[in-house]
């Protein structure tokens, strides 16, 4: 049995019950032998094994009283992944559907997607399976500040920086920032994807939709292929999908349909960005409403079903596993050419593998949609020297930012004989700098 098997072995009798993660680590690390075969150093070093393994993972009641006056009770997870390289960076989600695998597949995850950032951060990842949907402000502020009690144990500006994910915004980031400020009396930047008159940073909201589609301007450009008059279908429609929508439609594409959990919209015409803004930003209501103000758009029941529509190019944005080996068949027969994931994981092992078979261009999570976690790494700068930049020059970072990771990916790819391969490149340049740091820092 190879050293790498044995590991993946090892994970899956070790973490009984957390499919999501041993799919991440599964997906990872088999794209690590060739390293093995160049630095057998790295098994000696027992790398694999340690960095499986999160440093720390912290599991706490969030009680909380609703608007009735009835008590609730959520469980908290922060998972503390690994800190080779610098304090442990990663978001927080809200999310019935939050349990601990999902929390170590995400913080596994952002290991190795924060260190192709090339900015000193770690790996971290939190959340509660708290369900913000239908929960009033005042409601949403007292988990929030629950939630903070016990997280603010953990957490700090030098040590671990939790910021937002799905179910977890600007609103919710300034509640638990209002609270932690209280409970440690300290103003300090414990935080990311703050609001911008308390030291968020420009750039921090349109950052992962944004810097997607630099790195999938990267990618077509490199295969002759480019955005311009392209039919692009983005699902989900949070923060993540309407900034991708934006700069997509900036670009010259055409986006056709969008989701959420419920249904989707469909619209040959392209759908109106500002009436999707308004509906889903301040209204906070459901992507069935953007058809009110449109002739040409309709809506069907049934997220999955987007991938039925023919398109081009294809940003799952929504959430892990949307897009399964049937959905990847439907896409590929409808003559979709290149996949890019804005969410975590939302391509099935068995999906990339056919995208990969057939020749789709693929854009791997870890490298396409490490724009958001770079831009929180950027605010904590500004926050260290008590400025902020401009939006434009946030704008240029990010931007080069995802043309290296582009770069790293791809030279990594050719490096180890699969050229072209941005799964396997992701993957190895990633991990190599954590490994080098693990190593240099002795056994720890
Ligand atoms: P939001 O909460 O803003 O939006 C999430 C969207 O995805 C909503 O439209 C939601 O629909 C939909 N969705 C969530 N869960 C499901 C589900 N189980 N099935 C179908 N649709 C679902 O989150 P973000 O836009 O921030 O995050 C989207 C994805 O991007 C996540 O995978 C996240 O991990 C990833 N990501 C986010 C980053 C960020 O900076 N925010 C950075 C990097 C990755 P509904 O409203 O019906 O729930
Ligand atoms: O998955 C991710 O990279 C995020 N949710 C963003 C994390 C961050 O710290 O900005």
């Amino acid at each position: 049995m190879s050293y790498v098997s044995e590991v993946i072995d090892m994970v899956q009798k070790r973490n009984p019950n957390e499919p999501e993660f041993h799919q991440a680590v599964n997906e990872v690390l088999l794209c690590l032998e060739p390293v093995f075969k160049k630095h057998p150093e790295y098994i000696k070093a027992g790398v694999l094994e340690r960095i499986v393994e999160p440093e720390r993972m912290i599991t706490f009641r969030i009680p909380w009283i609703d608007d009735n006056g009835k008590i609730n009770v959520n469980r908290g997870f922060r998972v503390q992944f690994n800190s080779a390289i610098g304090p442990y960076k990663g978001g927080l989600r809200f999310h019935p559907s939050v349990n601990q695998s999902i929390i170590k597949f995400l913080g596994f995850e952002q290991i190795l997607k924060n260190s192709l950032t090339g900015l000193p951060i770690g790996g971290g990842k939190g959340g509660s399976d708290f369900d913000p949907k239908g929960k009033s402000d005042m409601e949403v502020m007292r988990f929030c500040q629950s939630f903070m009690i016990e997280l603010s144990k953990y957490i700090g500006a030098d040590i671990d920086i939790p910021a937002g994910d799905i179910g977890v915004g600007q609103r919710e980031i300034g509640y638990l920032f209002g609270m932690y400020k209280r409970l440690k009396n300290s103003y300090e930047g414990v935080l990311t994807g703050k609001g911008l008159e308390f030291g968020g940073s420009l750039v921090r909201t349109e950052a992962t939709g944004y810097g997607l589609v630099y790195f999938m301007d990267q990618l077509l450009r490199a295969n002759g292929k480019s955005f311009k008059g392209s039919k692009v279908i983005i699902s989900g429609s949070g923060n993540v999908a309407i900034y991708a929508h934006q700069k997509v439609t900036e670009l010259g594409g055409i986006v056709i349909a969008m989701s959420d959990s419920n249904g989707f919209i469909f619209d040959s015409a392209g759908i109106d960005l500002n009436s999707l803004k308004i509906i889903k930003e301040k209204e906070r209501k459901r992507i069935k409403e953007c058809i009110i103000n449109s002739s040409t758009a309709t809506y069907h029941e049934k997220c999955s079903n987007i991938w039925d529509i023919k398109c081009d190019i294809a940003l799952p944005c929504a959430t892990q596993n949307e897009i399964n080996k049937d959905s990847a068949k439907k896409l590929i027969e409808n003559g979709c050419f290149a996949i890019g994931e804005g969410a975590n994981m939302p391509c099935t092992i068995e999906a990339v593998s056919l995208f990969q078979k057939k020749g789709v261009l693929f854009a791997p999570a870890k490298a396409a949609n490490a724009g958001g976690v770079a831009i929180s790494a950027l605010e904590m700068s500004q926050n260290s020297i008590r400025y902020s930049w401009s939006f434009e020059e946030v704008d240029l970072r990010l931007k080069n930012i995802m043309i290296n990771i582009f770069n790293k990916s791809s030279q990594a790819a050719k490096e180890y004989g699969d050229e072209g391969n941005i799964v396997l490149g992701a993957n190895i340049a990633g991990f190599i700098k954590v490994a080098d740091a693990m190593m240099a820092q002795g056994i720890v």
